[in-house]
């Protein structure tokens, strides 16, 4: 059975044609991930940041039941805004074809769709993880076992301690998934440039990285890639301070007994609350510092697929 191709904007599909640059981008960090207007003006931000760096972006979402790739500027307008929108990760999406539904794609939905189309580099904030007391709920974001077995490779900020960060870690190496920190040892966390923990690899330039991808590839691995891109120094928050908010947002998740896939979104909404906005601010930045790195890879890559 043939693939199912989603639809391409005109500029990914030049791009493609053309062998260009091109940097995948989720949308469930839109629907559920920020409050509005941040969300709208992250989004534009991102684009722009891919633009100036040389990459063309392709934001990835459901429009009303259609798998898109590359919106345009009305369109991420009204994905901002809209109310009820549905969070689908890989499985959902048939569903949502079916039910003619709107969706934010998470990371491990962004991933499929995006090898479907042909990109191979995509640029977020967090991925998803293991889950704090995943020994009891047995929560493991689909996010890991997508990066297990699809060809994408995923630049975040590392993974937000709201995870457990030691077994999220665990679990990627299972998957055969190598996670690069660039310019650093260690794996971040997020909001803050340390985890505790080191991450397998470190690369210190986006042309090595993007040779690492190649390679990668071509061993016929066929799984992802994790690159950990600390937040900037000037962005991050003091572990202290936001280590805190998390333990209390974690906390309180627990007491009104909110789990599965309402859990991430309930924790990112609630550590901004409580830290009056900071943790959107930092959110922000490294958003952007991530799409940077992004497109100087799809830019490296673009060029070592041509030879
Ligand atoms: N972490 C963030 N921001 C986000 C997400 C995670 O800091 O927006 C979103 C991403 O779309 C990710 C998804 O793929 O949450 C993971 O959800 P879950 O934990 O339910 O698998
Ligand atoms: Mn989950």
């Amino acid at each position: 059975m043939s693939l199912l191709k989603p639809k391409l904007s005109p500029e990914v599909l030049e791009a493609l044609a053309n062998g260009g640059a091109i940097v995948a981008l989720e949308s469930t960090i839109i629907t559920h991930g920020m409050p509005y207007p941040a969300n709208l003006e992250t989004a534009l931000s991102v684009e722009a940041v891919v633009r100036e760096n040389g990459a063309v972006p392709a934001t990835i979402a459901v429009i009303d039941g259609e798998l898109r790739v590359g919106l345009e500027h009305d369109e991420l307008e009204k994905l901002a805004q809209a109310k009820g929108v549905v969070k689908a990760s890989g499985r959902d999406l048939a569903v949502a074809m079916v039910r003619g539904q709107t969706a934010g794609t998470t990371v491990s939905a962004t991933m499929l769709l995006a090898e479907l189309a042909g990109i191979e580099i995509f640029a977020t904030g967090g991925v998803g993880g293991v889950h704090r007391g995943a020994e009891q709920t047995f929560d493991i974001s689909a996010d890991l076992t997508e990066l297990g077995r699809t060809r994408t490779a995923v630049v975040c900020a590392g993974v937000k301690s709201i995870l457990d960060i030691a077994k999220t870690l665990e679990y990627l190496e299972t998957q055969r998934v190598p996670v690069i920190a660039y310019g650093t040892e260690d794996f971040p966390a997020f909001f803050t440039r340390q985890s505790g923990y080191k991450a397998d690899h470190r690369l210190d330039t986006a042309e090595e990285i993007a040779s690492a991808m190649h390679f990668h590839h071509q061993l016929g691995t066929g799984t992802g890639l994790l690159i950990a891109n600390p937040i900037p120094e000037e962005a991050a928050l003091t572990p202290d301070f936001i280590d805190g908010t998390i333990a209390d947002a974690v906390r309180e998740a627990d007491e009104r007994g909110i789990g599965r896939k309402e859990l991430t979104p309930f924790l990112l909404a609630r550590i901004n609350e409580l830290s009056k906005g900071e943790s959107l601010k930092a959110n922000i930045e490294l958003v952007r510092n991530n799409a940077r790195l992004a497109a100087k890879m799809a830019v490296a890559y673009a060029a070592l697929k041509k030879g």
